[in-house]
């Protein structure tokens, strides 16, 4: 099985630490988008030139992460279970709240914190961050008395949480959620998050010091 994949890329980074957390074996293939001739290459592939990219033995193709994710669980049943179908409409909307809602504003924010001062937060980026306020704040109900986002089982919805709420603390600081910001030392204290953060720095440290505009992560306050 190949994974199509960029070690600092958070929607690789999904399907990664599933991979990890059932001890899947792959074979792991760096897709550079950059380069043109790689990326044509890659788009025999992939029509959209987006990664990541499965390629089963049998020369099954899938894209999305999610869609990724969800085909190794049924291939793949060894423990944890991602998408336990009790529990499945729930992985499945919070899974779509960090994308929709979390991850495209983070996008936004993103973009806007490489502008010129005088051209920021205009309203697209004011209506992205009620978005993410709005969004953080129901992950941080559902945390209250939970370890994971769907219960005590690890699940797709913290395969997604895990590199988005990772790669949030660049533009958006969410120290004053105390349950968001314990989960989120709880996923790095997880062998996969932990081996896919590592496995990405080096390439998300390269991309930070070539902004024009230089990010930090926030660092995790201990959260009472
Ligand atoms: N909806 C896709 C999104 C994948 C995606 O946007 N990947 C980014 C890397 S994190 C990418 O390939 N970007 C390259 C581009 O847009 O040209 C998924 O869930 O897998």
């Amino acid at each position: 099985m190949k994974f199509y994949y960029d070690p600092a890329s958070s929607y690789c980074q999904r399907v990664a630490i599933a991979l990890y957390e059932k001890d899947i074996p792959f074979t792991p293939i760096k897709v550079s988008l950059f380069d043109p001739e790689a990326r044509e290459q890659y788009q025999k592939i992939n029509p959209f030139a987006k990664i990541p990219t499965l390629e089963t033995d049998n020369g099954e193709i899938f894209f999305e992460a999610c869609i990724i994710i969800e085909y190794l669980d049924r291939q793949f049943p060894q423990q944890p279970c991602l998408l336990n179908p009790e529990r499945i409409l729930e992985i499945r909307t919070i899974e779509r709240i960090i994308d929709v809602y979390i991850n495209s504003s983070r996008e936004v924010l993103f973009a806007d914190s490489q502008r010129e001062l005088e051209l920021r937060g205009k309203k697209e980026v004011i209506k992205a961050s009620r978005l993410l306020e709005i969004a953080c704040s129901l992950l941080e109900d559902r945390l209250q008395d939970r370890t994971w986002l769907v219960g005590e089982q690890f699940s797709l919805a913290d395969c997604t949480a895990a590199p988005t709420l990772t790669y949030l603390r660049l533009v958006y600081d969410y120290r004053h959620l105390p349950n968001l910001t314990n989960y989120m030392k709880r996923l790095e204290s997880r062998a996969s998050v932990a081996r896919v953060q590592r496995e990405g720095r080096i390439r998300m440290n390269q991309m930070l010091a070539s902004l024009a505009y230089p990010l930090k992560l926030a660092p995790l306050a201990v959260a009472r």
